[in-house]
């Protein structure tokens, strides 16, 4: 299946290429005009309610250009902190590009609880089926900013399932199936490949 997946953020598309290549799909970023669309997200009702409404728009748009043959893919992911809440959730990016990484670090005082987890929905359409699938990662966040792999939170987050690395440090990328986007688009694949869809 040719999909086309609907992000602005070129880690993401890297990651789910890589992460959905042994199941034969290919994956590449939705491009109208060769510029990424820019949707609306509901960013206040959670990640899930932003992948809908992602995908709503999205199918809409594909169909106006007369884009046919082709899945859709909408994910949307966020790092979710147990000191707060579970803030900032869907609007990690926004706060990451507000306060950035240090500004996280700082908000981090000694005592809080450091545990956190990623977590991504991801959905596939073709415009008739819709598959979903969500995955979590947990782990904790470091003291410092340590490493310059990844993207986003990356450089502070530690996995659980690691080895007490951030992610930043993983030289060999994070792609061994313990991240949230791994575990939500291993579910996609398998959802894809079943008989039933
Ligand atoms: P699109 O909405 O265009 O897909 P985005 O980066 O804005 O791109 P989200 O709205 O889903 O994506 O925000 C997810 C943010 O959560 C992302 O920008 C990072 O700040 C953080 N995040 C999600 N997954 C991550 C990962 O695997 N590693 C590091 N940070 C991650």
């Amino acid at each position: 299946m040719r999909i086309l997946f609907v992000t602005s953020n070129q880690g993401k598309v890297s990651e789910t290429r890589k992460l959905l290549a042994d199941s034969g799909h290919t994956v590449e970023q939705l491009l109208v005009r060769g510029v990424a669309p820019e949707f609306d997200e509901p960013k206040e009702l959670g990640i899930e309610a932003v992948a809908n409404s992602k995908m709503v728009q999205a199918l809409i748009l594909l169909e106006q250009e007369g884009i046919e043959g082709v899945a859709v893919m909408v994910e949307d992911s966020g790092v979710f902190l147990d000191a707060f809440d579970e803030w900032p959730g869907a609007k990690s990016a926004e706060v990451e590009r507000q306060i950035g990484l240090e500004g996280i670090l700082s908000m981090l005082r000694e005592g809080m609880p450091r545990g956190a987890e990623f977590r991504a929905v991801a959905k596939v359409s073709d415009g008739v089926s819709t598959w979903s699938a969500e995955g979590v990662c947990r782990g904790k966040i470091a003291d410092s900013i340590r490493g310059s792999g990844g993207f986003g939170y990356d450089p502070i987050f530690i996995p659980n399932e690691g080895d007490g690395r951030t992610f930043g440090e993983w030289e060999e990328g994070k792609y061994s199936g313990i991240t949230h986007r791994a575990k939500a688009m291993n579910s996609l694949a398998e959802l894809l490949r079943s008989p039933s869809r």
